[in-house]
C-alpha cells in the first residue's frame, strides 16, 4: 500500500459543481450535482481527451462525502503530479434524488438503499454520463449517443466505498456495456439480496456471469478491482462472493499483481470501515486503471 500522509503537491486540479436533470421514480423532473474534478493543465479549448472516473458515496452521502471525508483529492494530485497515473477527470455524484437528509428515513434502512442504487443505473446512463461527457473533454464529447458510449467504454470506470461499492457492483451488471473498470471498495453486490455475497456468493456469482453472457463479452473486456480491509464490516460480506469468483477464471481471471488477470482484491490488515482508508485502496489503483 502506498500514499500515507498528505503531500504538498504543486499541480492542483480544480473541483467544479456539474448542475445536470434526472428523474425520480415517478417520472419527475429533479435537478442534480455532481462534484468533477478535472485534472492539473485540464485544457478546455485544447485537443486532448480525458478518461473519467466516477466515485460514488456511501450511505448518508452526498456528492461532497468523498471530498469532505478523506484526501482523496490531495492523493489525486500527487498521482498525477508523480505521473503515477495519466491525468483523468474524476467524477463525484448521488444516487439520492432530493439530497440524503431527505431521501433517506431511518426506517426505510438498507432496502431503501439497495432501491435507490440499483435506480441509479439509469440515471447514470441517461442522464449523468451525457451531462458529464458533453461538458468536458473526454471520449464521448459532443453530442453522447448510446452507440457513442458503447464505443468509450474503455475510457470509462466505476468505483464507490459501502454503499458506492454496492452502486459499483450494479454499474457492472447493469451498465457493462458502457464502463469497462469497476473498483467496489468496502462492498459487496446486492443484486439477488441485500449482503448476498455473503448469504448467497453462489446466486450472485451466477447472476453477474449471466449478465456478461448477456452483455456478449469476454474477460478481456472488463476489469474489477476489490478491496477493503480486516476490520470492515464489509470484509464478512465480500470476501464469500469473491472467493466464489475465483472458482469462475473463465469470467475473473484473478491476480495479486494488479497488471495482470482482470480481477483483484486488496485485503488490508486491520483496516476498518471508513473514507479514508477506501481512499487509500482506490489510490493505489489509479495507476491500473483504463
Ligand atoms: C456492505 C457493508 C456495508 C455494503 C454496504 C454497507 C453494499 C453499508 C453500510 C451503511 O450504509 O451503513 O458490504 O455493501
Amino acid at each position: 500500500m502506498k500514499y500515507y500522509r498528505q503531500h504538498d503537491v504543486e499541480y492542483r486540479g480544480t473541483i467544479r459543481r456539474l448542475n445536470y436533470v434526472s428523474t425520480d421514480a415517478c417520472g419527475a423532473e429533479v435537478e442534480k450535482y455532481a462534484n468533477v474534478y478535472l485534472p492539473f493543465g485540464y485544457d478546455e479549448d485544447a485537443d486532448q481527451k480525458y478518461n473519467v472516473l466516477y466515485v460514488m458515496h456511501g450511505g448518508g452521502g452526498n456528492p461532497d462525502a468523498w471530498l469532505d471525508s478523506s484526501l482523496i483529492k490531495n492523493e489525486l494530485d500527487y498521482a498525477f503530479s508523480e505521473k503515477e497515473a495519466e491525468p483523468f477527470i474524476v467524477v463525484f455524484p448521488t444516487y439520492y434524488k432530493r439530497g440524503a437528509k431527505a431521501d433517506q428515513k431511518p426506517e426505510e434502512g438498507f432496502a431503501y438503499g439497495n432501491e435507490q442504487i440499483r435506480f441509479f443505473q439509469k440515471e447514470l446512463r441517461e442522464d449523468l454520463i451525457p451531462a458529464v461527457e458533453s461538458a468536458f473533454r473526454t471520449f464521448a464529447e459532443g453530442i453522447v449517443t448510446p452507440e457513442g458510449l458503447r464505443a468509450s467504454r474503455k475510457h470509462r470506470a466505476f468505483s464507490g466505498f459501502s454503499m458506492g461499492g454496492g452502486t459499483t457492483w450494479y454499474a457492472f451488471t447493469d451498465n457493462l456495456d458502457v464502463i469497462a473498470d469497476f473498483a467496489p471498495l468496502s462492498g459487496d453486490c446486492w443484486a439477488v439480496e441485500m449482503r448476498g455475497g455473503q448469504t448467497k456468493p453462489q446466486e450472485t456469482v451466477q447472476y453477474m456471469i449471466g449478465r456478461i453472457k448477456e452483455a456478449g463479452f469476454t474477460k478481456a473486456d472488463y476489469r474489477i478491482f476489490a478491496a477493503t480491509g480486516t476490520e470492515d464490516i464489509a470484509y464478512p460480506n465480500l470476501t464469500p462472493m469473491v472467493e466464489e469468483m475465483k472458482k469462475f477464471p473463465e469470467y475473473f481471471e484473478f491476480s495479486d499483481d494488479l497488471s495482470a488477470g482482470n480481477f483483484h482484491y486488496l485485503v488490508e490488515e486491520g483496516y476498518e470501515h471508513s473514507y479514508p482508508r477506501v481512499a487509500e485502496y482506490l489510490y493505489n489503483f489509479l495507476p491500473y486503471l483504463f
